[in-house]
C-alpha cells in the first residue's frame, strides 16, 4: 500500500508511535510518506521505502495566524495525487483529520483518499474538550473513514465525550522486541531509576524527585530524567533544595531511548493522566520494571505486582515503597522483570500489533 502519515513530528508520543509505525510499514514493504512541517522523531537517516514531504509554511503581514492548517491540507493533496497514495493516516485529530480532509474534498473528482484518524490521549483529554476545539474535534472524529485510539479507556472517553456512535478500534501503542532488549551487561554503581517524557506538568517529574528523596532514606539509587520541557527548571530546582542534586542527572532529550532504558533497574512514571504510556511498555521490553500511577489506559499495559506496579497518582510514599521492593529483593526484581519482558513481546509486540493496522487499511479500502 502506498500510505500518507502525519503527526506532530518533533513533540510527544504520537509523533514516536506514528514514526515507528511509518518504519515498521515500510519494512513490511509498504510504501510510506511522511507528509510533517518537520523530520519526524526517530526517523533517522536514508531508510528504503520512506519518503519525507516537508509542509512549508509562508507568512503574510496579514496572516497573525499563519495557516498551517491549510499548508498541510494542500501539500497532502498534492502528494496523494503524485505519489497515488491509497489512504491517509493522521495522529491526533486537531488539526491533521481535518487537513486530512480538506485534502480528500480537493482530489474528490479524481482520487479516492479514505482516511484513518489515530487518537493518543491529550487530543481527547485536553484538546478536544477545551470548548473553542470541541466541534471540530467531533467533527473530525466523526467524518474520518477510520478511527483507532491506543487503549481501551480511550475509546470509551471518546464515545463518553463526543457521543461518537461510529466503530472505533482499539490498536494499542506497539514495541519492536528485537530493537528494545534487556541489557546483556548492566554498567555499574547505585541502582538506577529512570524517568522519560516530554516534561509537560501531565507527566508529574517533581515526583520523580520526591520519590528519590524518599527511596534513598534507606537504599542507595540514582535518578536519570531523560527528555525536556517546561518542568525541567522547577525539577532541578527541587533537586538542589532536597539536597539530592548530586543523585540525579539531566541526560536531556536522548535519540536513542533503546540504549538507556536497558541500563535502568525501575521505571518512574508518576503521570496524572496517560492513555497508554509507551515509555513504560518501551521499559518493559527491556527487562525494566516500572512503577508507574494507576490512571488512565495504564492498568491496560501493567498487571499489578506481576510485571509492574500501579500505585495511586500523588502518592509519594508508596511509589518509593515499590522502589525500594524491587531494589531490594533480588529474586522479585528477577521475577517482575522476566514478566515485564514476557508481556511486552506475548501482547504489544510490532509483529503482532502492525497487522492490526494493515487489518484496518484493508478493511477501510474496501469500503
Ligand atoms: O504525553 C505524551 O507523551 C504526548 C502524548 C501525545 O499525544 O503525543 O502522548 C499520548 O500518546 C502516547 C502514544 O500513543 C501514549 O503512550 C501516551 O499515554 C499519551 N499521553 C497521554 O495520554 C497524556
Amino acid at each position: 500500500m502506498r500510505i500518507g502519515i502525519t503527526c506532530y513530528p518533533t513533540y510527544g508520543g504520537s509523533g514516536i508511535v506514528a514514526t515507528e509505525l511509518g518504519l515498521e510499514l515500510a519494512a513490511r514493504g509498504h510504501d510510506i510518506h511522511f507528509i510533517t512541517y518537520a523530520n519526524p522523531i526517530r526517523l533517522g537517516s536514508y531508510q528504503e521505502r520512506i519518503h519525507y514531504h516537508e509542509v512549508e509554511v509562508s507568512t503574510y503581514p496579514l496572516f497573525q495566524y499563519p495557516p498551517y492548517c491549510l499548508a498541510l491540507a494542500s501539500r497532502m493533496a498534492e502528494v496523494a495525487e503524485e505519489y497515488s497514495l491509497d489512504l491517509l493516516h493522521v495522529h491526533y485529530a486537531i488539526p491533521h483529520s481535518i487537513s486530512a480532509m480538506l485534502a480528500q474534498q480537493m482530489l474528490r473528482d479524481k482520487h479516492k483518499l479514505p482516511i484513518i484518524t489515530t487518537l493518543h490521549g491529550t487530543d481527547i483529554t485536553l484538546v478536544g474538550t477545551d470548548p473553542s476545539y470541541f466541534p471540530i474535534t467531533k467533527f473530525a472524529i466523526e467524518q474520518s473513514d477510520g478511527i483507532t485510539t491506543i487503549s481501551q479507556y480511550l475509546k470509551e472517553r471518546t464515545v463518553e465525550v463526543f457521543g461518537i456512535g461510529k466503530p472505533i478500534q482499539v490498536i494499542r501503542n506497539f514495541v519492536n522486541c528485537r530493537v528494545y532488549q534487556p541489557a546483556v551487561k548492566k554498567q555499574h554503581g547505585e541502582p538506577r531509576l529512570l524517568h522519560v517524557s516530554n516534561f509537560r506538568p501531565v507527566k508529574r517529574v517533581l515526583d520523580c524527585i520526591r520519590i528519590l528523596e524518599e527511596v534513598r532514606r534507606t537504599t542507595p539509587a540514582h535518578l536519570l530524567l531523560a527528555g525536556d520541557g517546561p518542568e525541567r527548571s522547577p525539577a532541578e530546582r527541587l533537586a538542589r533544595e532536597l539536597g539530592i542534586g548530586n543523585h540525579v542527572t539531566f541526560l536531556g532529550k536522548q535519540d536513542h531511548v533503546e540504549r538507556l532504558f536497558p541500563q535502568a533497574d525501575v521505571l518512574l512514571m508518576p503521570s496524572e493522566l496517560e492513555s497508554f504510556g509507551l515509555a513504560a511498555l518501551e521499559a518493559m521490553a527491556c527487562g525494566v520494571v516500572p512503577v508507574a500511577t494507576n490512571c488512565g489506559g495504564v492498568p491496560e499495559l501493567i498487571t499489578h505486582g506481576v510485571d509492574g506496579f500501579l500505585e495511586a497518582v500523588g502518592d509519594i510514599d508508596a511509589q518509593a515503597a515499590r522502589v525500594v521492593e524491587i531494589l531490594t529483593d533480588e529474586g522479585a526484581h528477577g521475577r517482575m522483570s522476566a514478566a515485564a519482558r514476557q508481556s511486552a513481546e506475548s501482547r504489544f509486540d510490532t509483529l503482532r500489533v502492525i497487522p492490526e493496522y494493515e487489518a484496518m487499511y484493508r478493511e477501510v479500502l474496501a469500503q
